[in-house]
């Protein structure tokens, strides 16, 4: 029996795409009972049950972790391409949140620049390598022999800069990369530089269209369907680069899964001589380190794993939902790190919103869903066995501290740690604190190091593995830690993510 039968513990949750069945007992078993909603959509979880429905559920987990980790340091290479000044090193800076002048960022300038393929790394997306390629036209790379020179065989998708019109060049650009069957963007930039002396805002739009226009005819002339935005690397909250950056961090997850089961296919079933080029590419481009590629091979055997097994693993993955709970007393603040996390403001439109089913989820962390659970005092006398399974449901903690004499804090990061998952301990209204102490004459940086070293302490006499406390205001996300707290919030899950999929698949093919 779970708590959530015998208590009614208040979930509090905020704005979501996803509608709860409507039982009215269902705040309940979704806090503290093992059936939380469907992590995966039926037709994809059908799929991978189908996949896995011959297999010993207690071997599947650890099938999965061996195939997902290697996926994990799988890279794919994304060129930017285009003519000799059309804005591809301006572009990367922009994309990658970088200034001209910032250490690190693709030099820029009104001659010619980028001479050799220069790679950036995406801060946010650790898997993706984004290449700056010299430009087309110029003595150094005739448009003649640009695609064999840059080698147009190396990446796996393009994004083609254009500014001005659309030009011969980059219609010979659009050829190349169908012929390989790859992905790629249309981006217009210097958008700014074509509306700038547009007077009203209908010649403003009028432009725009005209650009638009412009970009699809050559596309629909040649039977493709393909994004086209239109940016400026200087202005990038304004046209189309918010929804360039969101479209590509959407796409690339399937990209990336589709290149690795599409090596996977050459290598297994592909014959001698295409496996061996297949190979040959992954090892050369740095895709994967020789060892993974040995290990993906003696994987493959071992589970009798075909890319077409792979490639639904890969899918259902891109649509699990990793669960959140914020775990918190009655006024701790869980509601409000809730928000604060998601990137509302508490008096923000849909922030006092809160409906008691609905898990909040937003943008920044793509694919999870934040329970918000106050209220945690009143389950505190139950077992530890009951404990555990209310929490199982959940793929990740955040444990608020609010009371530290009772320590409840404590007993809850033990039931995790016996369920041998992830947590964060978050010490929230730091700013209340600092002020409560605000007669000890002490500088705040003191304050907090003592509230800092009291807690070490305190983890250390429960025997707890967790070593941090972020100290924050959920009120002012740039005060105190909480871009720590975040930077830490997303790796962790990012490192769960794996093995969360892998045991929720074990657990319903179990129960089927
Ligand atoms: N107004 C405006 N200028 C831009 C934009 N993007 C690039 N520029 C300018 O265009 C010039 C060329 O930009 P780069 O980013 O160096 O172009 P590139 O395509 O990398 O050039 P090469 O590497 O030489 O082929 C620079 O002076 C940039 O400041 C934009 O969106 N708006
Ligand atoms: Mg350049």
């Amino acid at each position: 029996m779970g708590f959530g039968h015998s208590y009614v513990w208040p979930l509090n949750v905020i704005t979501s795409s996803f509608v709860p069945p409507a039982e009215s007992s269902y705040e309940i078993r979704c806090s503290f009972d093992s059936t939380c909603p469907p992590k995966i959509q039926e037709d994809h979880l059908n799929k991978i049950k189908d996949v896995f429905a011959s297999e010993n559920p207690g071997k599947i987990p650890h099938q999965l972790m061996s195939l997902l980790e290697v996926f994990d340091r799988f890279k794919i290479d994304i060129a930017v391409t285009g003519e000799s000044g059309a804005g591809k090193s301006s572009l990367i800076n922009a994309l990658l949140g970088l200034n001209p002048d910032d250490t690190g960022a693709a030099q820029t300038g009104v001659v010619e620049t980028t001479k050799e393929a220069t790679k950036y790394q995406h801060p946010n997306l650790p898997h993706i390598r984004l290449w700056d390629l010299p430009g087309m036209g110029t003595p150094s790379f005739t448009s003649k022999s640009y695609v064999k020179t840059v080698n147009f065989d190396l990446y796996d998708m393009f994004m083609l800069v254009i500014s001005e019109r659309v030009r011969e060049n980059n219609v010979l650009l659009i050829d190349e990369i169908e012929q390989r069957k790859k992905p790629f963007y249309l981006i217009r930039t210097k958008i700014d530089n074509d509306v700038r002396r547009k007077k009203s805002k209908y010649a403003k739009m009028r432009a725009l269209d005209q650009m638009r226009q412009d970009c699809e005819k050559n596309l629909k002339e040649k039977n493709l369907d393909r994004h086209v935005f239109l940016v400026s690397a200087h202005d990038t909250e304004d046209y189309e680069f918010q929804k360039l950056m969101h479209t590509f961090t959407d796409d690339v997850f399937q990209l990336r899964a589709e290149v690795f089961s599409d090596f996977l296919d050459k290598m297994l079933h592909g014959g001698w001589l295409r496996a061996r080029y297949a190979t040959n590419h992954i090892q050369q481009t740095g895709k994967l380190e020789t060892e993974d590629i040995t290990e993906l091979q003696n994987m493959c055997k071992r589970t009798g794993f075909g890319a077409a097994k792979v490639r639904d693993v890969l899918e259902a993955l891109s649509h699990f939902q990793l669960d959140v709970a914020v775990l918190g007393e009655m006024g701790s603040g869980a509601s409000t790190l809730v928000k604060a996390l998601i990137g509302l403001e508490n008096e923000e439109c849909g922030a006092a919103d809160v409906s008691i089913s609905n898990p909040a989820m937003s943008l920044g962390y793509p694919d999870v869903r934040f329970w918000d659970i106050s209220g945690i005092e009143a389950v505190m006398d139950y077992s530890m066995y009951e404990m555990k399974q209310g929490l199982n449901s959940y793929d990740f903690y955040i444990i608020i501290v609010s009371d530290r004499q009772k320590a409840r804090h404590l007993k809850l990061a033990k039931a995790v740690e016996e369920l041998r998952k992830h947590y964060l301990f978050v010490y929230t209204k730091v700013d209340c604190h600092l002020q409560s102490q605000s007669d000890l004459c002490s500088d705040e940086t003191e304050i907090l190091d003592e509230l800092r070293v009291q807690f070490m302490k305190e983890l250390k006499m429960a025997n707890l593995s967790e070593q941090q406390i972020f100290l924050i205001n959920s009120l002012d996300r740039c005060a105190f830690d909480f871009v720590s707290l975040e930077s830490a919030l997303s790796s962790d899950l990012n490192t769960v993510r794996a093995s969360a999929f892998a045991y929720y698949i074990a657990r319903t093919v179990r129960e089927q």
